[in-house]
Protein backbone atom coordinates (compact mmCIF):
# COMPACT_ATOMS: atom_id res chain seq x y z
CA UNK A 1 0.00 0.00 0.00
CA UNK A 2 1.25 3.59 -1.16
CA UNK A 3 1.65 6.37 1.47
CA UNK A 4 -0.04 8.35 -1.09
CA UNK A 5 -3.50 9.94 0.30
CA UNK A 6 -6.55 8.06 -1.70
CA UNK A 7 -7.84 11.73 -2.27
CA UNK A 8 -4.87 13.03 -3.92
CA UNK A 9 -5.58 12.97 -7.73
CA UNK A 10 -3.47 13.99 -11.05
CA UNK A 11 -5.86 12.93 -13.49
CA UNK A 12 -9.49 12.79 -14.20
CA UNK A 13 -11.98 11.76 -16.90
CA UNK A 14 -14.95 13.86 -17.64
CA UNK A 15 -18.06 14.04 -21.00
CA UNK A 16 -19.67 17.18 -21.47
CA UNK A 17 -23.50 16.82 -21.08
CA UNK A 18 -25.47 16.45 -23.91
CA UNK A 19 -28.33 18.24 -24.91
CA UNK A 20 -30.35 14.79 -23.76
CA UNK A 21 -29.37 14.98 -20.61
CA UNK A 22 -32.88 17.13 -19.79
CA UNK A 23 -34.09 13.20 -19.80
CA UNK A 24 -31.74 11.88 -17.66
CA UNK A 25 -33.00 8.82 -15.50
CA UNK A 26 -34.92 10.07 -11.67
CA UNK A 27 -36.34 8.16 -9.50
CA UNK A 28 -38.91 10.62 -8.87
CA UNK A 29 -39.84 13.88 -10.96
CA UNK A 30 -39.08 16.89 -9.44
CA UNK A 31 -38.88 18.43 -13.07
CA UNK A 32 -36.17 18.48 -15.55
CA UNK A 33 -33.00 20.10 -15.45
CA UNK A 34 -32.22 22.79 -18.47
CA UNK A 35 -29.51 21.74 -20.48
CA UNK A 36 -27.60 25.53 -19.93
CA UNK A 37 -27.89 25.00 -16.37
CA UNK A 38 -26.58 21.39 -16.17
CA UNK A 39 -23.57 22.69 -18.54
CA UNK A 40 -23.17 25.61 -16.61
CA UNK A 41 -22.67 23.36 -13.77
CA UNK A 42 -20.08 20.90 -15.53
CA UNK A 43 -18.18 23.80 -16.84
CA UNK A 44 -17.81 25.10 -13.10
CA UNK A 45 -17.00 21.70 -11.69
CA UNK A 46 -13.71 21.05 -14.74
CA UNK A 47 -12.41 24.78 -13.84
CA UNK A 48 -12.97 23.62 -9.73
CA UNK A 49 -11.11 20.12 -11.11
CA UNK A 50 -8.39 22.16 -12.77
CA UNK A 51 -8.01 24.68 -9.48
CA UNK A 52 -7.58 21.69 -7.33
CA UNK A 53 -4.70 20.41 -9.55
CA UNK A 54 -6.04 17.48 -12.22
CA UNK A 55 -5.55 17.81 -15.79
CA UNK A 56 -8.77 16.69 -17.21
CA UNK A 57 -9.59 14.39 -20.49
CA UNK A 58 -12.79 15.70 -21.74
CA UNK A 59 -14.75 13.35 -24.07
CA UNK A 60 -17.56 14.67 -26.49
CA UNK A 61 -20.77 15.07 -25.74
CA UNK A 62 -23.12 11.43 -26.21
CA UNK A 63 -26.83 12.42 -27.64
CA UNK A 64 -27.81 8.82 -27.35
CA UNK A 65 -26.87 7.91 -23.66
CA UNK A 66 -28.87 11.26 -21.49
CA UNK A 67 -26.95 9.50 -18.23
CA UNK A 68 -23.37 9.49 -19.61
CA UNK A 69 -22.16 12.91 -18.17
CA UNK A 70 -21.74 10.83 -15.05
CA UNK A 71 -18.87 8.40 -16.08
CA UNK A 72 -18.58 7.33 -12.81
CA UNK A 73 -21.04 4.52 -13.28
CA UNK A 74 -19.79 2.96 -16.31
CA UNK A 75 -15.77 2.11 -15.20
CA UNK A 76 -13.60 2.10 -11.95
CA UNK A 77 -10.31 3.80 -11.84
CA UNK A 78 -7.18 2.84 -9.96
CA UNK A 79 -3.36 4.21 -10.44
CA UNK A 80 -2.72 0.35 -10.83
CA UNK A 81 -5.40 -0.01 -13.68
CA UNK A 82 -9.39 0.04 -15.23
CA UNK A 83 -12.46 -1.61 -14.39
CA UNK A 84 -14.85 -1.36 -16.86
CA UNK A 85 -18.38 -2.37 -15.16
CA UNK A 86 -21.61 -3.41 -16.18
CA UNK A 87 -24.02 -0.55 -14.97
CA UNK A 88 -27.26 -1.66 -13.74
CA UNK A 89 -30.06 0.44 -15.66
CA UNK A 90 -30.39 -0.78 -19.06
CA UNK A 91 -30.43 2.79 -20.15
CA UNK A 92 -27.21 3.14 -19.41
CA UNK A 93 -25.41 -0.50 -20.10
CA UNK A 94 -23.59 0.74 -23.38
CA UNK A 95 -22.12 3.40 -21.92
CA UNK A 96 -19.08 1.73 -21.25
CA UNK A 97 -18.59 1.05 -25.09
CA UNK A 98 -18.13 4.55 -25.07
CA UNK A 99 -15.50 5.25 -22.19
CA UNK A 100 -13.39 1.98 -22.99
CA UNK A 101 -11.46 2.88 -25.38
CA UNK A 102 -10.19 6.03 -23.42
CA UNK A 103 -9.36 3.78 -20.89
CA UNK A 104 -7.57 1.25 -22.84
CA UNK A 105 -5.67 4.28 -24.29
CA UNK A 106 -5.00 5.45 -20.59
CA UNK A 107 -4.36 2.33 -18.63
CA UNK A 108 -1.99 -0.65 -19.24
CA UNK A 109 -4.67 -3.12 -17.39
CA UNK A 110 -8.00 -2.65 -18.29
CA UNK A 111 -10.78 -5.45 -17.11
CA UNK A 112 -14.10 -6.28 -17.71
CA UNK A 113 -16.72 -6.50 -15.03
CA UNK A 114 -17.12 -10.65 -16.30
CA UNK A 115 -20.97 -11.19 -14.86
CA UNK A 116 -23.07 -8.85 -12.67
CA UNK A 117 -24.11 -5.51 -12.67
CA UNK A 118 -22.28 -2.48 -10.88
CA UNK A 119 -22.23 1.08 -11.03
CA UNK A 120 -19.28 2.88 -10.36
CA UNK A 121 -21.48 5.34 -7.63
CA UNK A 122 -21.21 2.21 -5.72
CA UNK A 123 -17.50 2.45 -4.99
CA UNK A 124 -16.08 4.12 -2.36
CA UNK A 125 -12.47 3.51 -2.28
CA UNK A 126 -11.07 4.16 1.39
CA UNK A 127 -7.53 3.71 2.38
CA UNK A 128 -7.99 0.16 3.66
CA UNK A 129 -10.59 -1.50 1.42
CA UNK A 130 -12.81 -0.38 -1.74
CA UNK A 131 -16.05 -0.56 -0.07
CA UNK A 132 -18.81 -1.95 -2.92
CA UNK A 133 -22.26 -0.95 -1.59
CA UNK A 134 -25.27 -3.45 -3.10
CA UNK A 135 -28.08 -1.46 -4.27
CA UNK A 136 -30.52 -1.65 -7.54
CA UNK A 137 -28.07 -0.76 -9.65
CA UNK A 138 -24.87 -3.44 -8.17
CA UNK A 139 -26.45 -6.88 -7.26
CA UNK A 140 -24.61 -9.28 -5.37
CA UNK A 141 -23.02 -10.98 -8.58
CA UNK A 142 -22.01 -7.79 -9.60
CA UNK A 143 -20.51 -7.46 -6.49
CA UNK A 144 -18.37 -10.62 -6.57
CA UNK A 145 -16.80 -10.55 -9.60
CA UNK A 146 -16.04 -6.65 -8.47
CA UNK A 147 -14.28 -7.99 -6.03
CA UNK A 148 -12.38 -10.62 -8.08
CA UNK A 149 -11.19 -7.54 -10.64
CA UNK A 150 -9.73 -5.76 -7.52
CA UNK A 151 -8.01 -8.87 -6.08
CA UNK A 152 -6.15 -8.81 -9.63
CA UNK A 153 -5.06 -5.15 -9.58
CA UNK A 154 -4.32 -5.95 -5.41
CA UNK A 155 -6.89 -3.89 -3.89
CA UNK A 156 -8.94 -5.38 -0.74
CA UNK A 157 -12.54 -4.74 -0.83
CA UNK A 158 -15.61 -5.90 1.01
CA UNK A 159 -19.42 -6.05 0.56
CA UNK A 160 -21.96 -3.50 2.14
CA UNK A 161 -25.36 -2.32 2.16
CA UNK A 162 -27.19 0.94 0.88
CA UNK A 163 -29.96 2.15 2.98
CA UNK A 164 -33.64 1.19 0.70
CA UNK A 165 -34.47 3.89 -1.63
CA UNK A 166 -31.05 5.43 -1.66
CA UNK A 167 -29.84 4.98 -5.73
CA UNK A 168 -26.11 4.91 -4.79
CA UNK A 169 -24.00 3.66 -1.97
CA UNK A 170 -22.20 7.49 -2.48
CA UNK A 171 -25.44 9.06 -2.74
CA UNK A 172 -25.23 8.53 0.57
CA UNK A 173 -21.30 9.11 1.70
CA UNK A 174 -18.30 10.52 0.73
CA UNK A 175 -14.71 10.39 1.79
CA UNK A 176 -13.15 13.41 3.57
CA UNK A 177 -9.62 12.35 4.34
CA UNK A 178 -7.91 8.96 5.23
CA UNK A 179 -9.40 8.64 8.53
CA UNK A 180 -12.84 10.43 7.79
CA UNK A 181 -16.26 10.25 6.31
CA UNK A 182 -19.12 12.27 5.47
CA UNK A 183 -22.38 10.03 5.85
CA UNK A 184 -26.02 10.65 6.01
CA UNK A 185 -27.40 9.31 9.25
CA UNK A 186 -28.94 6.56 7.67
CA UNK A 187 -25.89 5.48 6.22
CA UNK A 188 -23.70 5.78 9.16
CA UNK A 189 -26.73 3.44 11.57
CA UNK A 190 -25.48 0.43 9.63
CA UNK A 191 -22.17 0.78 11.33
CA UNK A 192 -20.17 0.44 7.97
CA UNK A 193 -18.16 3.06 8.81
CA UNK A 194 -17.24 1.82 12.68
CA UNK A 195 -13.87 2.40 11.87
CA UNK A 196 -13.58 6.08 10.87
CA UNK A 197 -14.23 9.03 11.91
CA UNK A 198 -17.70 10.09 11.13
CA UNK A 199 -19.39 13.88 10.21
CA UNK A 200 -23.05 13.61 9.58
CA UNK A 201 -24.60 15.65 7.56
CA UNK A 202 -27.14 18.14 9.34
CA UNK A 203 -30.86 17.25 8.90
CA UNK A 204 -32.50 17.96 5.41
CA UNK A 205 -29.31 18.19 3.45
CA UNK A 206 -28.79 14.63 2.86
CA UNK A 207 -27.73 14.99 -1.01
CA UNK A 208 -24.77 17.18 0.54
CA UNK A 209 -23.67 13.89 1.23
CA UNK A 210 -22.35 13.41 -2.42
CA UNK A 211 -19.35 16.00 -1.68
CA UNK A 212 -15.87 15.08 -2.94
CA UNK A 213 -12.03 15.35 -1.81
CA UNK A 214 -9.61 16.52 -4.31
CA UNK A 215 -6.28 16.88 -3.26
CA UNK A 216 -6.50 20.20 -0.85
CA UNK A 217 -9.83 21.05 -1.27
CA UNK A 218 -13.49 19.57 -0.60
CA UNK A 219 -16.16 19.87 -3.14
CA UNK A 220 -19.64 20.41 -1.74
CA UNK A 221 -22.99 21.18 -2.91
CA UNK A 222 -23.77 25.31 -2.64
CA UNK A 223 -27.27 24.41 -1.82
CA UNK A 224 -26.37 22.95 1.32
CA UNK A 225 -25.10 25.58 3.65
CA UNK A 226 -25.29 23.83 7.30
CA UNK A 227 -23.15 21.13 5.68
CA UNK A 228 -20.03 23.70 4.53
CA UNK A 229 -20.63 25.65 8.07
CA UNK A 230 -19.66 22.11 9.28
CA UNK A 231 -17.05 21.27 7.10
CA UNK A 232 -15.57 25.30 7.14
CA UNK A 233 -15.40 24.77 10.75
CA UNK A 234 -13.30 21.36 10.98
CA UNK A 235 -11.11 23.12 8.76
CA UNK A 236 -11.47 21.61 5.49
CA UNK A 237 -10.98 24.20 2.03
CA UNK A 238 -14.93 23.70 0.95
CA UNK A 239 -15.16 24.61 -2.44
CA UNK A 240 -19.25 24.78 -3.02
CA UNK A 241 -20.75 23.96 -6.47
CA UNK A 242 -24.21 24.61 -7.80
CA UNK A 243 -25.93 21.18 -8.16
CA UNK A 244 -29.23 22.39 -8.15
CA UNK A 245 -30.18 20.55 -11.98
CA UNK A 246 -28.07 17.66 -11.74
CA UNK A 247 -30.19 17.22 -8.08
CA UNK A 248 -32.87 17.29 -10.40
CA UNK A 249 -31.59 13.90 -12.27
CA UNK A 250 -30.55 12.11 -9.24
CA UNK A 251 -26.57 13.02 -9.49
CA UNK A 252 -23.88 14.94 -7.46
CA UNK A 253 -20.12 15.86 -7.39
CA UNK A 254 -18.53 12.37 -7.76
CA UNK A 255 -20.66 11.24 -10.64
CA UNK A 256 -19.36 13.85 -12.87
CA UNK A 257 -15.80 12.49 -12.91
CA UNK A 258 -13.38 9.61 -13.22
CA UNK A 259 -10.65 10.20 -10.49
CA UNK A 260 -6.88 8.79 -10.50
CA UNK A 261 -3.67 9.31 -9.70
CA UNK A 262 -1.64 8.65 -12.47
CA UNK A 263 2.54 7.81 -12.06
CA UNK A 264 3.11 8.58 -15.91
CA UNK A 265 1.97 12.34 -15.21
C1 LIG B 1 -28.82 7.74 -13.05
O1 LIG B 1 -29.92 7.50 -12.52
O2 LIG B 1 -28.06 6.84 -13.42
C2 LIG B 1 -28.40 9.18 -13.24
N1 LIG B 1 -29.56 9.99 -13.50
C3 LIG B 1 -27.68 9.69 -12.02
C4 LIG B 1 -26.37 9.00 -11.81
C5 LIG B 1 -25.66 9.46 -10.61
N2 LIG B 1 -24.39 8.84 -10.51
C6 LIG B 1 -23.74 8.63 -9.38
O3 LIG B 1 -24.27 8.87 -8.30
N3 LIG B 1 -22.54 8.08 -9.47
Amino acid sequence: MTSRPVYHFNSIIVRTPSRSVVDGLRAEDRGSPTYDGVKAEHDAYLEAMRDAGVKATVLPPLEAFPDSVFVEDPALVFTEGAIVLRPGAAARVRETQEIAPTLREMFHTVLDLPAGYADGGDVLTTRESVMIGLSARTDRAGAVALRACLDKLGRKSEIVATPEGVLHFKTDCSLLDDETVLSTNRLARSGVFKNFRQMIIPDGEEPAANALRVNDVVMVGSDFPRTIEMLDKAGYGVVPLKTTEIGKIDAGLSCMSLRWFSEAS
